[in-house]
């Protein structure tokens, strides 16, 4: 039996429902303590230990992770790229503050691992558009993509000077049902879906030949148990890996969904979101986490379409 203890905060966003649902699936309910600032989601009450936490108070942090016995931390709190815009400096501490809390609760604590996504929005205009390397010149031009790339290097600092196991990867837009996206430029990639199911229509913020990379969320949460679980002499990145699985544009996702919903229509309205999108590589090279930690992706556009639907019809 694992002697593993771990909190999760941010556990009722996008990636943290789920992420807690396979965790406690994994190590069992109770030990995986659930937090976050807001209420806890429906769909993790009653699966194990919840907590209301604000990631900034690092002291309470800190008595929670003495407290209960944790001994890793999958951080998820931020404020992702499109709400970033309107609120920069909002962002940049909520991103940068809960990441250096984390890293040196964890050092103090001697945790096993720190679990922390980065997102391909560290690129920028002058990265490569196709296939962008693992190194590379990296730009960036949203705060988000600012302060995840100077959180990688806090990660690497952390890992090199005190030894701190943390790990990280370059999430691209997430696709799930079972918790709504929290204000990222990829959002659309969801919002199509209910709107197709419901009003057979959606006006999309970007153009229809944006493409950008994009995972369906089972291989996303599947993306970081491997990565958590790898062996650490395996881990070449200690700043963040390149993880990549589809690219499409908003048209492609529309023709796919008219294959099952043909009255559905869509229609374009491109706004603010536009210009970070167009600063984001259109697709990203892997190879070195594929090299790693093996790391592959099993959801393509038509796979994920059909999921999302029959998913998404029952709800
Ligand atoms: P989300 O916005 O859906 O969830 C974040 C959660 O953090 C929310 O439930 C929020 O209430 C919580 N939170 C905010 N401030 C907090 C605080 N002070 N204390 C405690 N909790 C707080 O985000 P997500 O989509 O689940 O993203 C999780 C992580 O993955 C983020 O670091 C994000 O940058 C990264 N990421 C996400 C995507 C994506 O498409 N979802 C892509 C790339 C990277
Ligand atoms: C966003 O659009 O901000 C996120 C991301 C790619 O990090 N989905």
């Amino acid at each position: 039996m694992s002697k593993e203890k771990i909190l999760v905060i941010g556990a009722s966003g996008q990636i943290g429902v789920e992420l807690t649902l396979e965790l406690r699936r994994l190590y069992g309910g109770a030990k995986v303590i659930a937090s976050d600032l807001r209420e806890e989601n429906d769909l993790i009450k009653g699966t194990g230990p919840y907590v209301s936490l604000d990631v900034m108070n690092k002291e309470m942090l800190h008595v929670q992770v003495i407290r209960q016995g944790i001994t890793q931390i999958y951080l998820l709190a931020a404020i992702l790229s499109a709400t970033g815009e309107k609120n920069p400096m909002l962002a940049w501490n909520l991103n940068m503050q809960s990441l250096l809390n984390v890293l040196d609760i964890a050092k103090e604590e001697k945790l096993t691992k720190v679990f922390w996504p980065s997102s391909i929005a560290v690129f920028g205009p002058t990265s490569p558009k196709q296939n962008c390397p693992q190194q590379t010149v990296i730009e960036p031009v949203t705060v988000y993509g600012i302060s995840k790339y100077a959180g990688e290097f806090w990660c690497n600092y952390y890992n090199h000077r005190y030894g701190v196991d943390v790990r990280s990867m370059r999430y691209p837009g997430l696709i799930s049902y079972k918790s709504s996206p929290g204000g990222g430029t990829t959002d659309y990639a969801v919002e199509i879906f209910y709107n197709a199911l419901g009003e057979k229509k959606y006006k999309c913020f970007l153009k229809e030949d944006t493409y950008l990379p994009m995972m369906y969320m089972p291989d996303a949460i599947r993306a970081a148990i491997e990565l958590m679980q790898a062996d650490a002499e395996k881990i070449s990145i200690r700043t963040s890996y390149n993880v990549s699985a589809i690219s499409f544009s908003p048209n492609e996702i529309a023709q796919e969904i008219k294959k099952h919903i043909p009255g559905f229509v869509i229609t374009y309205a491109p706004d603010y979101r536009q210009a970070i999108a167009d600063s984001w590589p259109q697709s990203i090279d892997d190879s070195v986490a594929n090299n790693d930690w093996k790391w592959e992706p099993k959801y393509n556009l038509e796979k994920m379409t059909i999921d999302m639907l029959n998913n998404l019809d029952k709800v």
